[in-house]
């Protein structure tokens, strides 16, 4: 029994030194000490042996499987160790290599504009006010009064949904909705930027869809002197300090009396060049002092208040100070042009 258990043990031993897995191990240890294995079956043959064979043979079955239990275990933390170590060598990176680039997107350069111009008029007290696009006739026409047969109302020329609804053609309703939230108590004094929409063919200079931002001060005595300091002030904080600007007379259903606002030529001075078409001269917006009528329609009473408002398209400021030949650019979005506007 001595020999037969000797045996045993080096055969599982070399078994083990053959492994080169570590389930090859653990099937030695099952296929040797387990349950059905041919040294559980000697221990329970013990039975037969007389009493003084029976604790030498005890002893001899134990050393064997001390003997093998340790080499398994040798193995096992060898070949563990092979693995870690081949998985060092395998997974190595190469902490020299430089990085992959990371794509940084830009801002759109109308998004630039317009925070560019509500940071300005934050600078002179006004705050920003937004709205819906899809606005009621009222809000729309009405308010600023556009009566029902005046020509800017044409079905052709703005998008309606019904007869009630359509797409705003201007922020101006954002303003007159503002002025009834004041209910008729000033100052109100608020820029509106956002998304505007006309039915119109769209070339290098018409979109239609395009963004605009209009501005509104409502208070007692303010006054044309008030609306002029203000533009001139935007102007030199977003075209440069040396521009000047100037009022011609003009019409607005909205305002009377009402202006259109020039900005001095920054590529020729005034002098007169191709930029300026000779006149010096840049139109930029419109402005002008709110309408009796729009004030009181909104709640004010025109005898006691008195305001100003402007507004000016956002493209043809972005197509001005970046010299961008074409509207249709900002919608195209090839990013050869987005690209171009980093932020710096
Ligand atoms: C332009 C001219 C303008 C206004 C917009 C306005 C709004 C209210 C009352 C009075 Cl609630 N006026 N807005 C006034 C004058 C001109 O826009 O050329 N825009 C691109």
């Amino acid at each position: 029994m001595k020999e037969r258990l000797e045996a045993l043990r080096d055969e599982a031993i070399a078994k083990i030194k053959e492994a080169n897995e570590i389930k090859a191990v653990q099937d030695v240890r099952v296929s040797y000490l387990g349950k059905k294995g041919p040294i559980t079956e000697v221990l329970r043959g013990m039975g037969k042996l007389s009493a003084e064979e029976r604790p030498i043979v005890g002893q001899i079955a134990n050393e064997v499987r001390e003997a093998i239990t340790a080499e398994l275990e040798k193995k096992l933390t060898a070949l563990e160790e092979a693995e870690i170590e081949r998985k060092l060598a395998e997974e190595q990176i190469d902490v020299s290599l430089p990085g992959r680039p990371v794509a940084r997107g830009t801002r759109h350069p109308l998004t630039a504009v317009v925070e560019e111009v509500e940071d300005t008029f934050l600078g002179l007290g006004f705050t920003v006010a937004e709205g819906p696009e899809v606005e009621t006739d009222y809000y729309n026409f009405e308010a600023l009064n556009l009566p029902k047969d005046h020509p800017a109302r044409d079905m052709q020329d703005s998008f309606y949904f019904t007869e009630e609804l359509l797409l705003r053609t201007h922020t101006s309703p954002v303003q007159a909705r503002t002025m009834e939230k004041f209910e008729g108590k000033g100052p109100v004094k608020v820029i509106v930027p956002g998304k505007v929409f006309r039915r119109d063919d769209d070339d290098a200079t018409h979109s239609h869809q395009f963004m605009q931002i209009e501005g509104l001060y409502v208070d007692h005595n303010v006054r044309m002197s008030d609306l002029k300091g203000v533009l001139e002030a935007f102007a030199k904080s977003f075209f440069g300090v040396d521009r000047r600007i100037r009022l011609r007379p003009s019409f607005f259903p909205f305002t009377e009396p009402s202006v259109e606002v020039d900005v001095s030529c920054g590529m020729c001075g005034g002098k007169g060049c191709r930029v300026c078409k000779n006149t010096g001269w840049i139109e930029v917006l419109g402005a002008g002092m709110v309408h009796p009528r729009v004030l009181e329609m909104s709640g004010f009473d025109p005898k006691k208040y008195s305001g100003f408002a402007f507004g000016m398209g956002v493209e043809r400021l972005a197509m001005l100070k970046y010299d961008i030949d074409d509207i249709r650019h900002f919608y195209t979005n090839d990013v050869r042009f987005l690209s171009q506007f980093k932020r710096v």
